[in-house]
């Protein structure tokens, strides 16, 4: 009867199990107008080519690490209940040094779930950062104290060739609603290879759209280069990542995710040629002082 007993000891984690299960149905609730939601990430599973393989690698890394969680917990609380102190008990308990299978055990063991998430991890990353050999698109994106410049380079698909550009102004956060229309909005293809050039105007930056879970440091003096084919239209945020400054979190955007031929109109609205390291650092701050009469 031994066994039962022990199963009535174990009703207290039993209790925390189905309430913790209960406060993740109510958490949860909110995401059932979005039905691929992936948990807590932004987004859509399918959102670009990379997310289903980014979302994998976070969810599975996130049960491997609750599996050595509840693990190390259980083994925790079995110590402090089977070895507590009892009444009538003096002095230190049986010491157990140098044991040698003990120290190769808690040894070995880390070195091993260390190995299987760098493992997981190098796979994905290489996979992301994997390049295309013949991007459809390739946008420049300059950082800049504190909007973005994009220079896009695209082949349509009636093989006319596109070498325009589009320059962001600094958004003004008036703690009123209606900003988000006058961010810089940045428009890609959906269902094309691309590829992003990330450079910066003056200091660290970095290019985060949360929804692609890819984001990478834009550094003055050398290019980064972002991966991916977005799968779904749509809009999505996007910001710089990097604190860089005075006015780093209004240092926003929009992209657009739209058909092959939107996308097309909409590069024929831009003007043609590149905006390159030449190109006026900070236009910025004289463009808020004439767009906001210069109150920020
Ligand atoms: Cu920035």
């Amino acid at each position: 009867m031994s066994s039962q007993k022990r199963t009535g000891s174990f009703s207290p984690a039993v209790k925390a199990t189905a309430l913790a299960g209960v406060a993740l149905l109510v958490l949860t609730a909110c995401a059932e107008d979005h039905p691929a939601r992936r948990g807590w990430l932004p987004g859509d599973r399918d959102t670009t080519s990379n997310t289903a393989e980014l979302t994998d690698l976070w969810v599975n890394s996130w049960i491997a690490a609750l599996v050595v969680g509840v693990l190390t917990w259980g083994l925790m609380l079995w110590c402090m209940i089977a070895y507590r102190r009892r009444k009538g008990e003096t002095g230190y308990p049986r010491q157990l040094a140098y044991n040698i299978p003990l120290e190769i055990m808690y040894t070995i063991v880390p070195l091993v779930m260390v190995g299987v998430l760098f493992f997981w991890t190098d796979q994905v990353q290489r996979s992301v950062d994997e390049p295309y050999a013949e991007p459809d698109l390739v946008v420049e994106v300059y950082g800049k104290q504190w909007s973005w410049d994009w220079n896009y380079t695209y082949t349509a698909d009636d093989g006319t060739e596109y070498e325009v550009h589009d320059t962001g102004i600094q958004a003004h956060l008036t703690g009123e609603e209606g900003v988000r229309e006058t961010l810089p909005t940045i428009y890609l293809p959906v269902d094309h290879d691309i590829t992003f050039e990330l450079k910066s105007r003056d200091v660290i930056h970095s290019f985060w759209v949360p929804a692609f879970l890819q984001k990478r440091d834009m550094v003055p003096g050398r290019t980064n280069y972002m991966y991916l084919n977005p799968q779904e239209l749509g809009s999505f945020d996007g910001k710089c990542a990097e604190l860089c400054g005075e006015y780093h979190s209004e240092m926003l955007f929009n992209v657009e995710v739209v058909e092959a031929d939107e996308f097309v109109d909409y590069l024929e609205t831009l003007d043609e040629g590149h905006l390159g390291d030449e190109y006026n650092r900070n236009p910025n701050l004289h463009d808020r002082e004439t767009l906001t009469g210069g109150d920020h």
